[in-house]
């Protein structure tokens, strides 16, 4: 069977989707495609032969879309996950779910009510390869119970509308998701210490921060987020155990060995470095609605609760205080016992 989606935002994320469903991922095709901006929508459209429509809702309701892809601005990701979850039709939602607690809730209770998972939410790192490895490990007892977590999450620049609050709620996320994944726990308490700033920022920008997290199982995460590092997108991750540590490999690259010195590239965007990971996610999401499971990946749970320990973290930052995350019982269809 192929699977037939329906794309709501054709953004720059939107387009490297489509371009993904329709040149990597097999038995896939881009059916329609819709965005507030016309043409942008049939500049993405047309090369795949999909139709344009007028709206999310017309996407949602198309008798030739079989799932729906949202990669619109996050404040509209709410309405249209909840339109595809009224169609009892399979959504793929990029980060964020929702920007509001409320509005994640809203989702996990319709899906709840609907009785079984039709959302997946777009935190790739968990198809990345290094993290799925480091996740063997630590799930394997080799290096005993978890203890503290080091992670560094470093983009070479920012345009000048990136805010201080986007360091959580745009950038930190990620690190929230994967870290909630590998150490098979929740995040009880949030904080954020800003070191001396980086001359190199805009002005407005608080940067780098150093966000620290407590799990429930009382593990320790430091987490620094450096948007305007300048040498490159870095992402480092080192697990401490009981017995020994796991840490994330770097992506490979050769060595090169001239005029004296050794050196290796360091890639300069998440787009190169979370390739494989996007293609996998899709190629597994794809899969599963094909074969009319129900999706594997990140929930609408997990939506819910990055949003609420990114929000946490916001008001961190603002407060300068310890922040405790205040997450609902988890309900049954999402493993949980409420
Ligand atoms: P973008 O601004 O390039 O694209 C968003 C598009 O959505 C725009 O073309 C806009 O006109 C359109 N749009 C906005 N509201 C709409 C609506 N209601 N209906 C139809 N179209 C609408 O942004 P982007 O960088 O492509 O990001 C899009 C989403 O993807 C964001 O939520 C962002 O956080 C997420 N994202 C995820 C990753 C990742 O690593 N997983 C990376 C980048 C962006
Ligand atoms: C961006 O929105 C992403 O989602 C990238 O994966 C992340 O690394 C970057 O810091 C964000 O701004």
């Amino acid at each position: 069977m192929t699977v037939r989606v329906g794309v709501i935002g054709a953004g720059w994320i939107g387009k490297e989707h489509i371009r993904r469903l329709t040149h990597t991922v097999t038995g896939a095709r881009v059916t329609a495609v819709t965005d507030i901006d016309a043409a942008r929508a049939a500049e993405a459209a047309e090369p795949v032969g999909a139709r344009v429509l007028p709206d999310g809702a017309a996407v949602v309701a198309a008798d030739d879309v079989d799932a729906v892809l949202v990669t619109s601005w996050g404040p509209t990701h709410a309405e249209h996950v909840l339109n595809a979850l009224a169609a009892g039709k399979p959504v793929f939602c990029e980060k964020p779910l929702a920007t509001t607690a409320e509005d994640c809730l809203r989702i996990v209770e319709a899906e709840t009510a609907h009785g079984r998972r039709l959302v997946q939410v777009g935190f790739m790192r968990r198809y990345d390869l290094g993290y799925r490895q480091m996740k063997k490990v630590i799930d394997s007892g080799r290096i005993g119970e978890p203890l503290i977590v080091h992670c560094a999450h470093r983009n070479p620049t920012v345009p000048e509308s990136y805010t201080s609050q986007m360091a959580a709620l745009d950038t930190a996320v990620h690190e929230v998701d994967v870290l909630r994944w590998l150490l098979d726990d929740e995040i009880v308490s949030t904080q954020v210490v800003t070191p001396r700033a980086t001359s190199k920022r805009f002005e407005h920008l608080k940067d780098p921060q150093i966000m620290l997290f407590e799990t429930a199982k009382g593990v320790r995460i430091d987490l620094e987020v450096f948007v305007n590092c300048r040498y490159g997108y870095d992402i480092q991750c080192e697990a401490v155990g009981e017995e020994g540590l796991v840490r994330l490999p770097d992506p490979a690259a050769v060595g090169v060995r001239t005029a004296g010195q050794h050196s290796t590239e360091v890639l300069t965007d998440w787009v190169g470095r979370f390739a494989e990971a996007f293609d996998i996610e899709f190629r597994e999401w794809i899969a599963g609605v094909a074969a009319g499971d129900e999706p594997t990946g990140p929930s609408a749970w997990d939506g819910y609760a990055a949003t609420v320990i990114t929000s946490a973290t916001v008001e961190a930052l603002e407060s300068g205080r310890v922040v405790a995350t205040d997450l609902k019982p988890r309900p049954v269809l999402y493993g949980g016992a409420a």
